[in-house]
């Protein structure tokens, strides 16, 4: 096939809502597109887990810290299939990782926003995986076939995370006045780095209208963003806290809530590494590589003696 009938026979699985899938060709801008997309999403997942380990030694009771466990090695087992996924495109694992720890390749600015109390692990359940479902069901249509049904799994996952956050914070905000007050003190720390996880507005946003023309994105940052603001205001009403947002008010004509402007210059000092624990992640993530040659080289080195003995 030449060229043009290569790029016309994919413009047409893209029109038609077929999978591209690893063997078929795509463009050369598509394929690095989603290398960059779900290597950051990988990284996210994998960064993401820091700032709630941090906590498992400390959850209040047994079941509060079986659950936290689970909830960690989940998002373990997503950056694990997010970077097999990148993998189905050519990339090298080694690599993506190292672009990861000299701050080449992105990760959410959310993890980069430290976790204080116990509440703030009901938050992010709550908040930061309510955030991602929003972000991710949209990419279980994704058109690249390995990422989309990666997705399929995540989001069954990531909908348990959000109701073990939102049930503690409900336990909290049915205790003690202080136990409340820590609730709403996360909320207040916890909101407005939520939104910012969407990206930034669709004016400003460099990636969005190819990747919606390819269909690797199905919404637009901004209205993902406004959907997690109509769904969660509710929420927070049951839980009888207050959204830090004086101007947050319900649109009757548009349909939806309205409400403040981002801080963004806040959002691109934490994307340039400028965040309150950019630095401490990046080093826990550098140590644990580090730390973990020894199983890696075990690993090859029994691998390699393995396939010695079936050759031999
Ligand atoms: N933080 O053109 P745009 C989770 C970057 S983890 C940092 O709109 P795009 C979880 C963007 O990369 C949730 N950087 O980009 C885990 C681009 O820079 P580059 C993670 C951001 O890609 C543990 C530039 O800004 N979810 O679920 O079209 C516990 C311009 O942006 C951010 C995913 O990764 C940000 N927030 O759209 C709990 C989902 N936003 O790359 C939960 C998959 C933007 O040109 N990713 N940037 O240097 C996506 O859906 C899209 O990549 C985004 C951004 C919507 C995030």
């Amino acid at each position: 096939m030449t060229q043009a009938e290569h790029e016309r026979h994919f413009n047409d699985k893209i029109a038609k809502e077929i999978k591209i899938e690893p063997n078929d060709w795509m463009p050369d801008e598509y394929r690095q597109t989603l290398i960059r997309q779900i290597s950051q999403h990988a990284h996210s997942e994998v960064v993401g887990m820091l700032p709630e380990g941090n906590w498992i030694t400390r959850a209040p009771n047994l079941r509060r810290k079986a659950v936290l466990l689970a909830k960690v090695q989940d998002e373990a087992g997503h950056g694990l299939y997010l970077y097999s996924a990148t993998e189905t495109l050519g990339a090298d694992r080694e690599q993506t990782i190292d672009d990861l720890h000299t701050g080449k390749a992105k990760y959410s600015s959310i993890f980069n926003y430290p976790a204080l109390t116990w509440a703030d692990i009901g938050a992010i359940g709550w908040l930061v995986d309510g955030a991602a479902i929003m972000n991710q069901v949209a990419l279980c249509r994704t058109s690249y076939g390995p990422y989309a049904r990666a997705m399929v799994k995540i989001c069954k996952e990531e909908s348990f995370h959000q109701r073990q956050g939102y049930e503690s914070l409900m336990k909290l905000c049915n205790g003690t006045p202080q136990q409340k007050a820590m609730a709403q003190d996360a909320l207040n720390r916890f909101w407005w780095p939520a939104l910012m996880m969407f990206g930034p507005n669709d004016a400003e946003s460099t990636h969005s209208e190819q990747s919606i023309a390819w269909k690797i994105k199905r919404f637009t940052n901004d209205e993902l963003r406004q959907s997690f603001v109509d769904a969660t205001v509710p929420q927070a009403e049951i839980l009888g806290l207050t959204i830090p947002d004086e101007n947050l008010k319900w649109n009757e004509e548009r349909g939806h809530y309205d409400f403040s402007e981002i801080n963004w210059d806040e959002f691109w000092q934490v994307v340039k590494g400028n965040g309150p624990c950019n630095k401490e992640r990046l080093a826990a993530r550098i140590k644990a590589k580090e730390e973990g040659l020894w199983v890696r080289e075990a690993a090859n080195a029994f691998a390699k003696k393995r396939a010695m003995k079936k050759s031999a």
